[in-house]
């Protein structure tokens, strides 16, 4: 082994000991409301103020604080008065919860719910199931059921899961010209921020959000408002009711979320229902052919493990899913970012 190597590799080792330590402080400091107060306050503050502001100790806050420093999410500056705290730009455009960019929801949907199932990781991997029988005492036999367990678990995952779009939302439905399909069904669109993207990007579209009734019921009431002309509803199971006739169909991070058999029936049901010249767009993070990478894809091909009956798959993989459905002229484009894009044709 070289020298390099042997240097480095304690290095890595201590990095990735306290990768979980460095994520819950992060998800700490934007529960408690730290960036959003640093924000508000549009001048630096001190740590008393900040505990006297957000009622905390002044003792956890001053360490809290301190550590967000050490990982480039605060700034300090001294003064007469002591030591100051403020936002760095990342955490003001990211960790805020009124930011556009605001990643707050995904953050705490990570922090309370995904947190608590990687807890039992170990058992996901000698089980090859999700966890949550023993991080929540309920049932894994339906993820979704068991995901959207109390309206309040529904909320936080479709709140989490639009905030990932007002990151990576345009460069997925920009990966195609998909001018040329005017009628869209969104399935499994949740909140509707990829949808709000898609007739944002192709002004002469209509989106239809198909979901759950509950999710529906939700996403009417809490994400999208009656004026977005251009985005109405569908209520179903796509797996068990009816999928109405589109030019194009939206799967994204719906087929991550479950086994090869139930994703052939979901691909064929839909190929049936598309129109002829049609298309389906997945939006998926790929794995390297090799599954090589990239890590973040392959840490949420492990979270897909804890929590659901799928898991993360390579272009081909998706490919060969697609053309055992019917669907043809398939095109895939990576985009650089998290989520990627693949175009299959009737
Ligand atoms: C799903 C997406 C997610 C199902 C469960 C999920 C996410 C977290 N939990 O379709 C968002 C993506 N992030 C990760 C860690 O996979």
């Amino acid at each position: 082994m070289g020298s390099t190597e042997d240097l480095d590799y304690p290095q890595i080792i201590m990095q990735y000991s306290s990768g979980f330590l460095v994520s819950k402080v992060m998800f700490t400091a934007c529960e408690l409301g730290v960036f959003d107060l640093l924000l508000d306050s549009r001048q630096p503050l001190s740590s008393d103020a900040i505990a006297a502001c957000l009622g905390t100790s002044t003792m956890g806050m001053e360490r809290l604080l301190d550590a967000c420093v050490g990982l480039k999410l605060l700034a300090v500056q001294m003064t007469q008065e002591g030591v100051l705290y403020r936002n760095t730009e990342i955490s003001n455009i990211y960790l805020t919860k009124s930011s556009p960019k605001s990643q707050y929801h995904i953050m705490m949907y990570y922090s309370n719910t995904v947190y608590l199932c990687w807890q039992y990781l170990t058992d996901a991997v000698r089980e090859g199931r999700n966890q949550y029988e023993r991080a929540f005492g309920i049932s894994s036999k339906d993820p979704f059921g068991a995901m959207y367990r109390s309206e309040e678990e529904m909320l936080k995952f479709m709140a989490g899961q639009n905030s990932v779009w007002s990151i990576c939302g345009r460069d997925v439905l920009a990966a195609f010209n998909l001018s040329p399909f005017t009628q869209i069904y969104d399935l499994g669109g949740g909140g509707g921020a990829l949808a709000r993207e898609y007739v944002s990007l192709y002004p002469n579209s209509t989106v239809t959000i198909y979901d759950l009734p509950k999710v529906v019921q939700v996403a009417k009431e809490q994400f999208v408002s009656p004026e977005e002309h251009q985005i109405s509803f569908h209520e179903g199971d796509f797996f068990n009711d009816l999928i109405p006739e589109a030019e194009l169909y939206i799967l994204s991070k719906i087929l991550h979320d479950w086994e090869d058999d139930k994703c052939k029936q979901l691909l064929t049901k839909v190929y049936k229902a598309c129109k002829p010249g049609g298309g389906v767009l997945l939006v998926e993070s790929l794995l390297n052919e090799d599954k090589s990478g990239p890590l973040e894809t392959q840490l949420y091909s492990m979270n897909m493990l804890v929590q659901t009956e799928g898991k993360e798959r390579t272009a081909a993989e998706y490919i060969k899913l697609l053309e055992g459905a019917g669907f043809g002229v398939i095109q895939v484009k990576r985009t650089g970012k998290l989520y990627d894009a693949v175009l299959g044709r009737k």
